[in-house]
């Protein structure tokens, strides 16, 4: 099983996705997802010119050692761009793992924990009915948990959200307004509105999107606790651990955090001191299933449960790695799901289920993706960013 080709193949279906294709001398193929929305040529070039020469002629068995060697062998460590790539070469290699072993890749991990994996998606709209319509139609499409986010009285775009997530070819990120304090006061009367016509059952997610003060996150968690929420996500600045201390001690609301997290060190004082009920890592961007693994069962110990980040900027390799390590593991909680376009599910053919508000990776061995080739090089790349954010005097607040 020694490697002796390693493609990184950029394609933009829907939006921009970055793989990594590793081939055997006999014969066998693994793909990992290397895509960081709106940083994507970062990690092309990362894996291109400093990784690639690396992995040539090493053995794919040694996936542990692949890791340690990428990470520690840099020098340089941590960071969004290195632990994509590091991602993108794991889950490769767990991938050929599995097809040499001949089961699909949770079998490798343990097996099943559970039948399928509860997911939830994003109802969104700029006022109650639009977004009433929104959860009824991912109920129609069978989530059993929705996450709701609402535009803001004078603000102009409904924050956060997909449509507003990539740009038009070669154009320059778009610039949002926010008001804080709008925003605090809207949304316990948004989260009443969709209780009083969903009901108690229906678990509801919400994203702050890292906006908040703690001060203000405490707030705004204590106001939302007569709604039940599954969770409230990135409060506050997911870089300053400590700010949840002072979220957690004025709120019971389940608090979530770690989707721009790529080490067990983002995690380390918010798991010991139980500062949150939720790792929203990715493995595409938390070093692949090897470390992200390592994150969630530290987190077991402190009954954390995993909330993998599983937006539309995750490819379905990404995804497909995600289902596979939250089938196995025991400290599964809720798995992010939006679904691809038409056009994506062309390039990555898969082999997950959708049934009854739960997903399954599948049996195929491996992850059970593979990529055409040809049907990818029909979308090159194309530049798009994230959007920004000002403050009605001007000043850049956070996305
Ligand atoms: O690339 C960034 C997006 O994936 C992010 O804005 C989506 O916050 C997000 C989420 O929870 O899915
Ligand atoms: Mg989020």
């Amino acid at each position: 099983m020694i490697i002796d080709r390693a493609e990184v193949i950029v394609t933009s279906p829907d939006r921009n996705f970055v793989t990594l294709k590793l081939t055997t001398g006999d014969g066998l193929t693994g793909l990992g997802d290397a895509t960081l929305n709106g940083r994507e040529l970062a990690v092309v070039a990362y894996l291109r010119d400093h990784v690639v020469p690396l992995l040539l002629g090493r053995d794919a068995g040694r996936i542990e050692d692949t890791w340690q060697l990428l990470y520690r062998g840099a020098y340089w460590r941590r960071g969004p761009v290195t632990m994509a790539a590091i991602a993108a070469v794991d889950v490769a290699l767990w991938d050929i793992k599995a097809k040499a072993a001949g089961m699909p890749l949770y079998q490798l991990l343990g097996g099943a924990s559970r039948t399928g994996l509860l997911a939830y998606g994003h109802a969104s709209g700029s006022d109650l009915p639009e977004l009433f319509d929104s959860v009824r139609r991912h109920r129609e499409l069978g989530y059993r948990a929705i996450r709701i986010q609402t535009g803001v009285p004078g603000l102009k775009v409904v924050y956060g959200i997909a449509s507003n997530g990539t740009a038009e070819a070669d154009a320059l990120p778009v610039e949002e307004d926010w008001d804080t304090r709008a925003y605090l006061r809207h949304l316990p009367a948004v989260f009443e509105a969709v209780r009083n016509e969903f009901g108690p059952e229906l678990p509801l997610l919400h994203d702050a999107h890292h906006r908040l003060t703690p001060i203000q996150a405490a707030r705004l968690g204590q106001s939302l606790e007569p709604y039940d929420l599954f969770w409230l996500e990135d409060c506050t600045p997911a870089e300053n651990q400590e700010a949840l201390r002072l979220v957690r001690r004025h709120t019971v609301t389940p608090l979530a955090i770690g989707e721009v997290f790529n080490t067990v060190f983002d995690y380390q004082q918010i798991i010991r001191e139980q500062l949150i009920d939720y790792v929203r890592g990715a493995v595409t961007h938390t070093g692949g299933i090897t470390h992200l693994r390592k994150v969630l069962d530290f987190a077991a110990q402190y009954q954390i449960k995993s909330g993998m980040h599983g937006p539309a900027d995750i490819s379905p390799v990404g995804m497909a790695a995600a289902l596979h390590l939250g089938l196995a593991i025991h400290n599964f909680g809720i798995q992010e799901y939006m679904m691809h376009g038409a056009r994506t599910d062309q390039v990555f053919q898969q082999s997950f289920t959708w049934s009854g508000g739960l997903l399954h990776p599948g049996e195929r061995p491996g992850i059970g993706v593979e990529l055409d080739v040809d049907e990818a090089g029909k979308y090159p790349y194309v530049r798009a960013y994230l959007p920004y954010n000002r403050l009605a005097d001007g000043t850049v607040h956070d996305w």
